[in-house]
């Protein structure tokens, strides 16, 4: 369900007192402490944002492709790590409102939509990431059952949540007509988490090894029919990557924010470094370099909002890649603008830019988005219908 604009207006006006009165404060705290915020998790539950990926019969008041974009963009203008906290949520979400039996979404949509409970996205493994039809997590049908077995590394809020969306082999030799998918709640017997990465950014958020030693699942808690749990995340990943831009785009928006506030205050040879050619050059270039992401990202949202499609799909990849190299080139060069003060901890320019790195590394690394683009090309029209001659 789509949610309408006067509604929508509302969430964010609630979302921007959360962002600039509750989270931007915590920003360096968060990153320094390496700490999954929970209090800001159960803020965000309060003000209902988890709903927003859930159908109403089910607790929630979407799902709304739009509105979360707009809220985590929000978000990520105060603290990149918080918004991903919360977006998270619908990578997680997506697979069990699309493919979920009933008494799947009866059991955890409820309460993943009021934030009682957290979900997570448990794709990629110690053996790779980019060839996600080559997992090698097993789940094998018993009786009413599937026993999974297997490791999943790089699973965002892996530690701190309470349920898993899975992705297993139900059968080894199909490739990925082989893939399917399993909510696996926390506490079945077997279900450990490993270690948490150190990473350079996004600290506090819970970067999560999951070890499957023989869990044994219902079969009601497949999502999909078996061998259909790749497509089910690829059709995540479309959201995922348009995710990706929503935070990559309101990193860069903070790191240009404090740029150009600092490049406006400081002053060397005589006058504010903003009315030094080379600066106020770089500044137009990141200005412009940001306007041009935001363009793609907003195209890449009609697509999509019009259904799934693979002209959807090429430009949620190509959204993802121009907006996640943005982001990386606009934080740079807010550091280069802040001179010696953009290497300190004293201002968060050097946060962003370790934080935005991750951008064009998750939900497919930007070689990836690469690659989904090319083979679309090749295999379907150009994406830009005004080209057709
Ligand atoms: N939505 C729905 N279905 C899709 C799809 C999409 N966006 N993209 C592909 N599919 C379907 C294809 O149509 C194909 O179906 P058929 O066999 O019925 O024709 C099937 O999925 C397989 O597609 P493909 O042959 O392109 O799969 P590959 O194994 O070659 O993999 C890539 C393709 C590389 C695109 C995929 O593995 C990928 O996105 N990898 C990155 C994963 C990732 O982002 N990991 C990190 C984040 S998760 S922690």
């Amino acid at each position: 369900m789509a949610i309408d604009p006067a509604t929508r207006a509302e969430i964010l006006k609630h979302v921007e007192r959360l962002a600039r009165e509750k989270v931007a404060p915590r920003a360096a705290e968060i990153d320094r402490s390496n700490a999954f915020p929970r209090d800001l998790y159960g803020e965000a539950g309060r003000l209902g944002l988890f709903g927003l990926w859930v159908p109403e019969e089910y607790g929630g008041i979407g799902p709304d492709l739009v509105t979360p974009l707009l809220v985590c963009e929000c978000l990520s203008r105060a603290s990149l790590t918080f918004a991903l906290n919360v977006s998270n949520c619908g990578d997680a979400v997506t697979p069990i409102v699309l493919g979920g039996t009933e008494a799947a979404k009866r059991k955890f949509l409820p309460d993943i939509a009021s934030g009682a409970i957290i979900p997570a996205f448990a794709l990629s493994e110690p053996g790779g990431g980019s060839d996600a039809a080559a997992i090698t997590t097993r789940a094998v049908r018993d009786g009413d059952d599937y026993v999974i077995s297997g490791r999943k590394m790089w699973c965002t809020n892996g530690s701190v949540a309470d349920v898993c969306t899975v992705f297993a082999k139900t059968d080894p030799q199909a490739g990925h007509k082989g893939v399917s998918a399993f909510v696996v709640p926390k506490g079945l017997r077997g279900f450990e988490v490993g270690q948490d990465e150190e990473l350079m950014g996004l600290r506090g958020s819970p970067t999560s090894e999951l070890i499957f030693d023989e869990v044994r699942v219902p079969a009601a808690y497949r999502l999909g029919g078996e061998g259909e749990g790749f497509k089910l995340a690829m059709a995540t990943l479309d959201e995922a990557r348009l995710n990706c831009s929503a935070l990559a785009i309101g990193g860069a928006i903070a790191a240009f924010g404090q740029a150009v506030a600092y490049a406006k205050e400081r002053r060397q040879f005589g006058k504010p470094i903003i009315e030094h050619q080379g600066l106020a050059f770089l500044l137009a270039e990141a200005a412009s370099d940001i306007a041009a992401g935001r363009a793609i990202f907003r195209e890449a949202i009609e697509l999509l909002e019009r259904g799934r499609s693979h002209e959807a799909s090429t430009y949620a990849a190509m959204s993802k890649l121009v907006t996640s190299d943005m982001a990386m080139r606009v934080a740079t060069q807010a550091v280069q603008v802040l001179g010696g003060n953009g290497l300190s901890r004293k201002y968060p320019v050097e946060r962003i830019m370790r934080d935005v790195k991750a951008f064009q590394i998750f939900d497919g690394t930007n070689e990836i988005q690469k690659m989904v683009i090319g083979r679309n090309l090749a295999k379907w029209d150009l994406p830009f219908d005004e080209f057709k001659l």
